[in-house]
């Protein structure tokens, strides 16, 4: 793995907790049969899929056999351990009960009685091959998580503006600093009397928006908003955690750092004298797949919107409760600006973002993300959640009251959720007669991720993704991502394991249970993206690809007219850098897959080390 090394306080942690679970083993039932090695070694099966890192040892371990085969004839597997060939538990697939869409048979192998922590190998036999079939190798142990872990949120100090990028830091992924973003021109779609257009302002650092170089408040909203829920759900857990990043020696956890970057240029997009907040910092047109430092077309702040006014609200009211703690000076600034920005937002309430409809008045066009929504409700609502737990104002409070909501799994678009999560983590918070509302909100969402739940059972892959073609979109692994957070919200509401099970099913899919066989992160796992629209990759063809990235995955939509093998929606990927459509990466796809792996990862930990999982 492409790690480079954690710090020493880290290591103690980790091996702390392995002592602990090592405790836990010797009572748990492992089947042995005495020892066999290994026949002459067939070569791994691209046809069982499964979690390329591996398993806790608490959590359901499974893998699925794609087979042509329509006779059920229940072959058997048999897994052993991958140094000796001794065999430590066997057993029979059972069919899914549904085929892939692709129209194959799935034969699922279920071999979560081994706990014990080591490397395994799975080997299936009796499916009319004359050689037993074999998987790749991986690891069950409460510690496989961790380098993933750091490597997710590790990604985005690899997206900063502004900055050189250290060996001591970046390893071998150091680079020269791109975008000093301190000589921005006002676009002419943001002119105001104080600045006119081709004012110059700064907004340096931040973070890169995805495989290309420009700079959206709508998408760092959502972005920032789950870093920093995953930090308040988890934040003994951050704590700890070194990501190895400049800041690592201050007195902040590394994740509220990394946020801090971010916040910092995100506090540049307000302009003073009204508000507003711009819709995004960028070239008018996307640059050319080269080196960040060897991108230097001019940039623009375009155009201020409701929705970027409502996002920026939201996610520095957050901010100003989740810094409260390190500074108080800095989060009432945060509070002050989130203040202004509703201001604005309230006597703007529409202005939406239409690209083409601007570049028909103002030049130069501009071609690059739009992040363009007009529905603008649940940015209100998130908006006013944040500030209503910022602020304690019954105001805010009874924006959130009027509104009915019904269960919408989050995206840039749509944050009505972001919302209603921060509410329901903060009861204490909430007016003292906001029981029944309360309750209400929480039927919504443990009735959404039930649903889930179960038409995640009867898929091939047993996994709540593949239940529905409608869900791969452009992103699809997000949606993956954000799934696997609704079912943590579920579990830390209910306690009901069976949420914690599909958090972990979401974790397989994306890391290799699905119909690509692709682990989707770059750098974990033995077939993963090489090829990623990342211009910081592309433009260091000699390195593999920069790590713990998210692909956005496969998308039947093919917006890119890339050359792809299959047109079936959970198939549609292609591990080529053209794919802009299916493998790119970006903030806010990252963001919900760091606060899944870390969040399964901190309750894993605490789980085995205290052995307490109710099964
Ligand atoms: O993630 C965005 C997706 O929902 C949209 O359908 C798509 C087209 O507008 O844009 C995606 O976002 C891209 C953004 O516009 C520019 N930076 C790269 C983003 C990821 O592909
Ligand atoms: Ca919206």
């Amino acid at each position: 793995m492409p790690q480079e090394h954690h710090k020493q306080e880290n290591h103690k942690v980790v091996s702390k907790h392995s002592t602990f679970a090592a405790g836990c083993m010797v009572t748990l039932a492992v089947v042995f049969s005495g020892f066999q090695q290994v026949q002459a070694k067939s070569p791994v099966s691209e046809d069982i899929r499964l979690n390329q890192l591996g398993f806790s040892p608490l959590s359901e371990k499974i893998a699925v056999l794609i087979t042509q085969e329509s006779r059920q004839k229940n072959p058997e597997f048999v897994v052993r351990a991958a140094d000796t060939g001794e065999e430590v538990l066997s057993g029979k697939l059972q069919a899914s009960s549904e085929k892939t869409w692709g129209g194959q048979s799935a034969l699922v192998a279920d071999f979560s009685r081994v706990k014990t922590p080591g490397t395994y190998q799975l080997e299936i036999s009796g499916n009319g091959e004359s050689e037993p079939l074999r998987s790749a190798s991986f690891q069950v142990d409460d510690t496989i998580y961790q380098d993933l872990a750091a490597a997710s949120l590790k990604a985005f100090y690899y997206q900063r503006a502004s900055m050189e990028l250290k060996e001591v830091h970046a390893g071998p992924w150091h680079r020269a600093a791109g975008h000093p973003d301190d000589k921005v021109l006002i676009h002419p779609s943001a002119a105001s009397d104080s600045r006119p257009e081709n004012t110059v302002v700064s907004a340096p650092k931040g973070w890169y928006d995805a495989g290309d170089y420009n700079k959206y408040v709508v998408n760092s909203g959502i972005t920032m908003g789950t870093l920093m829920s995953a930090y308040e759900r988890f934040p003994e857990y951050f704590a700890a955690q070194s990501l190895n990043i400049p800041e690592s020696d201050n007195a902040l956890p590394d994740i509220l750092d990394e946020v801090r970057y971010n916040l910092e240029w995100l506090a540049a997009m307000q302009d003073p004298a009204d508000g507003g907040v711009y819709h995004k910092l960028t070239t008018a047109g996307f640059e050319g797949m080269v080196a960040a430092h060897k991108a230097t077309q001019p940039r623009y702040m375009v155009q201020k919107t409701t929705a970027a006014a409502l996002d920026f609200a939201a996610v520095m009211a957050q901010a100003a409760r989740v810094y409260a703690p390190y500074s108080e000076e800095e989060s009432n600034k945060h509070r002050e600006a989130a203040l202004a920005a509703w201001q604005w937002a309230e006597q703007h309430p529409a202005v939406t973002y239409r690209q083409d409809a601007l570049n028909e008045t103002f030049d130069p066009d501009v071609t690059t993300g739009a992040y363009g929504d007009e529905q603008l409700d649940d940015e209100r609502l998130w908006a006013a959640a944040e500030l209503y737990l910022a602020t304690g104002d019954r105001d805010f409070w009874s924006v959130i009251a009027a509104a009915t909501p019904a269960y919408s799994l989050p995206n840039w678009a749509d944050v009505r959720w972001l919302g209603y999560y921060s509410l329901l983590a903060h009861k204490d918070k909430l007016p003292p007669d906001s029981g029944t509302w309360r309750s209400a909100i929480e039927k919504q969402l443990i009735l959404a991720a039930r649903q889930l739940r179960r038409d995640g059972e009867q898929s091939a892959y047993r996994v709540p993704m593949v239940s529905d073609p409608g869900l791969f979109v452009w992103g699809s692994n997000a949606v993956a991502a954000n799934q696997g957070i609704l079912f943590l919200e579920a579990f830390r509401i209910t306690g009901d394991s069976g949420f914690l099970r599909s958090a972990e099913a979401t974790r397989d899919y994306l890391l290799g249970r699905n119909a690509t066989g692709f682990s989707y992160v770059t750098g974990f796992g033995r077939k993963t993206p090489q090829h990623p629209h990342h211009r910081l990759a592309a433009a260091n063809p000699d390195m593999p690809p920069l790590p713990g990235f998210l692909v956005g995955g496969p998308n039947p939509s093919q917006q890119d007219g890339c050359d792809y093998t299959s047109t079936v929606a959970d198939e549609s990927y292609t591990d080529h850098v053209c794919s802009y459509a299916s493998n790119e990466i970006a903030i806010n796809w990252n963001a919900p897959f760091a606060y899944l792996i870390n969040g399964l990862h901190a309750i894993e930990r605490r789980h085995g080390k205290g052995c307490t999982h109710h099964d």
